[in-house]
């Protein structure tokens, strides 16, 4: 398949401050299953890796709000999150944790080369100390605003707004998460890994991998471009792996210096023979991640085994973006999350049905949403309509005409032999699509096959030819099982738990593998099926509003929760996003921004935010894509005057042509308003100036 020998497969070690949400499963588990589990099923040797993160601030945070030991917290999410993990198919080779002893050893000793080789800059620096809680305050331990984007909720490490990675000493006003109180300055001693000096090599590097996703190809260049910044890999704390050198009492590691170290001491703990999945040059190391982790998977991690020498470089990082919930970020604070082990008790033995939506829906181009409504339409409208539906026909017709035995394929037609071509093709054409970490391709191919099943029956209606013409309906049912048999084989990365049944139902070796599925004669006539029943169940309206309502619940506890007193957090959200740095006259002099009055308003379809205007702008009439449906509704503008910046270069969004922006206020709720003259003589095409 290709150069490489064998496959070192890793998802993100989840911090285990929390159970495991759709959110986690779109962006890097269920992709990671499913292209582990095709590796297996191409009989390659492949480890897939995982395990807990359970160092780090998240963790204390964590502890300090449940009033338990940080010990307490990852025991508890630790088995929560690998029993749902395993419950839902994610068939890792290992789920580790970072808190075991193979890994303490491990990560204090790749520091200690890192630190003998004289890698690390020692560095005496002032860093944030909040005096009432008598601690340094690192990454989580500290908020403030990003001095990228202005987001006011920035942790010390990083900005979820715009994902830049941040030192806390970058925040603008910063507050300690501890007390919230605003922290002092105080000297310490820390160990930087140079980023700068090394910056030429991971350019290289980065340069190197064109093939990447364009989402984590980009990111990576926009780092480099901004100049890589020495980052320290020590912590004032007292949660994680020691630092093993004399002088460093007192200090941990940075947990990102040794989560990813994880991933090495979880391969040493499943194989004595793990030196063959990192360090020999033959084998893949890919990292299933999701676009917050880019930088310390793509720049941070490969720095550090640059520096330690002997290891792999990671092949690829194929990041996905993020997936919301019905239109609203998924928030562990806020209880805006479908949990793992909650729908695995809501829905019985419908992992598959799960597996099929998120991948069907899952981001990797742009972030994406899951709606409960959709998940159900998926299940009812193509798992039972499509998939289903063929096999059970199938089947059924084999047992009604044949007692089950399949039956002796007469003679070809010109139809079926253009059939037998084209079911061919599929294991070629879906493998491609998954070595491209293009998952929801990969899925609407196994579909199609499913498509030509249900085509083909219904071009020979066997149903209707059984009375006379007995001979082609048993090639007919020949075919169609053959087609059965190989959608088991190549369903299994993705609904694992029906290939299963279905291998059981045609009483065939489940052992069967990707290339088999070139063949068009894995059923033997006279091979006797077992009895079959409904693979797929649909999933009823009730069970749908069930889901809705616990969410609506959320919301409700949210609102409520928004109307006690404010929290210094709250209150900070009030206060406006610093001023960006000064522009010229000449910068502001070269946007031409006018009145205009919006002629036609529809929502663009399949889009929650977007509206298609059509604006007089005075000078001529024009199209402007605007995202404001959550706030106006089409018919309530028409009429409406607004302000536009009319010499934006056009952009195609969804597709339409959009000439122009429309003005917005924002406040700090997200909700937007027009920006409009005050006087209503203001004609079409005055200047805004
Ligand atoms: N625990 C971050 C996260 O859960 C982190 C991943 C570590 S991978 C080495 O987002
Ligand atoms: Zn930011």
């Amino acid at each position: 398949m290709s150069k490489f020998k064998r496959y070192t497969i890793t998802a993100a070690l989840p911090y285990a401050n929390g159970p495991v949400h759709i959110g986690h499963l779109a962006g890097c588990y269920l992709p990671a299953d499913i292209y582990v589990r095709y590796l297996r099923s191409k009989n390659e040797d492949v480890k897939f890796i995982c395990g807990s993160d359970e160092h780090g601030v998240p963790i204390t945070i964590k502890a300090k709000k449940e009033g338990i030991t940080p010990q307490q917290v990852v025991d508890k999410y630790h088995k929560i999150m690998g029993d749902s993990f395993n419950e839902f198919g994610i068939s890792f080779d290992i789920f580790s944790r970072t808190s075991s002893k193979t890994h303490h050893e491990t990560a204090s000793g790749f520091f200690k080369t890192l630190y003998d080789k004289g890698i690390f800059k020692e560095e005496i620096t002032e860093q944030y100390f909040d005096e009432t809680a008598n601690q340094f305050l690192a990454d989580r331990y500290i908020v403030g605003t990003c001095p990228k984007c202005g987001n006011i909720n920035a942790y010390g490490d990083q900005c979820e707004n715009c994902g830049s990675t941040l030192n806390a000493t970058d925040l603008i006003n910063p507050r300690s998460t501890l007390s919230g109180e605003k922290p002092v300055m105080r000297k310490t001693k820390n160990w930087f890994l140079p980023l700068d000096t090394m910056q030429p090599q991971i350019e290289a590097y980065i340069d190197s991998h064109k093939e990447w996703k364009a989402n984590v190809f980009g990111q990576c260049k926009s780092w480099l471009s901004a100049g890589l910044q020495p980052r320290a890999m020590t912590r004032d704390l007292d949660w994680g792996v020691k630092v093993p050198i004399d002088s460093a009492e007192g200090k941990v590691l940075y947990v990102w210096f040794d989560a990813p170290i994880g991933y090495i001491s979880a391969t040493k703990e499943l194989t004595p023979d793990w030196e063959k999945y990192w360090k020999d040059k033959e084998t893949k190391l890919v990292h299933f991640i999701g676009k917050d982790n880019i930088v310390f998977h793509c720049i941070i991690f490969p720095a550090m085994l640059m520096a330690e020498g002997s290891y792999i470089l990671p092949e690829n990082v194929p990041a996905n973006e993020f997936l919301n919930l019905e239109g609203d970020k998924i928030s562990t604070s806020r209880n805006w999350a479908v949990w793992l082990h909650e729908y695995l008790l809501d829905f019985k033995d419908k992992q598959d049905a799960l597996r099929y939506s998120l991948c069907a829906n899952a981001p990797e181009t742009k972030d994406n949403d899951f709606t409960w409504k959709d998940f159900q339409a998926k299940n009812n409208n193509e798992l039972v309509a499509i998939l289903g539906n063929f096999i059970n026909r199938t089947l059924v017709l084999t047992h009604k005409y044949y007692d089950g035995k399949v039956p002796v394929a007469a003679e070809y037609t010109k139809a079926d032999i253009i059939l037998l071509e084209e079911m061919s093709r599929f294991p070629a054409k879906i493998a491609s699509s998954i070595e491209l970490y293009r998952f929801r391709e990969a899925l609407g191919e196994l579909m199609n096959l499913a498509r030509l099943g249900n085509k083909y029956l219904a071009d020979n209606e066997p149903w209707i030819l059984i009375k006379t013409d007995a001979v082609r309906v048993q090639t007919t049912m020949n075919l169609s099982l053959q087609i059965t048999a190989n959608l088991a084989v190549l369903m299994e990365p993705f609904l694992p738990f029906t290939s299963k049944k279905l291998f059981s139902m045609l009483n065939l070796n489940s052992g069967l593998k990707w290339n088999d599925a070139e063949r068009t004669d894995l059923l033997q006539a006279g091979h006797q099926i077992n009895p079959s029943s409904l693979l797929f169940e649909k999933i009823e309206d009730e069970a749908i509003t069930a889901q809705v309502n616990k969410l609506e619940a959320s919301k409700i506890a949210n609102q409520t929760e928004a109307d006690k007193p404010e929290d210094e957090l709250s209150l900070m959200q009030k206060t406006a996003a610093p001023a960006k740095p000064d522009i010229t006259f000449e910068d502001f002099n070269k946007m031409d921004v006018r009145v205009g009055t919006i002629l036609e308003a529809e929502r663009v379809p399949k889009t929650d935010k977007l509206m298609k205007l059509l604006i007089d702008t005075g000078i001529d009439k024009r199209t402007v894509v605007s995202g404001i449906a959550a706030y106006y509704k089409p018919e309530d503008i028409i009429g409406q005057q607004v302000s536009i910046l009319v010499n934006l270069a056009p952009r195609k969004i969804k597709n339409i042509e959009s000439q122009g922006m429309i003005l917005m206020a924002e406040n700090n709720a997200g909700e937007l308003s027009f920006v409009l003259p005050a006087k209503s003589n203001m004609n079409n095409g005055s200047n805004i100036k």
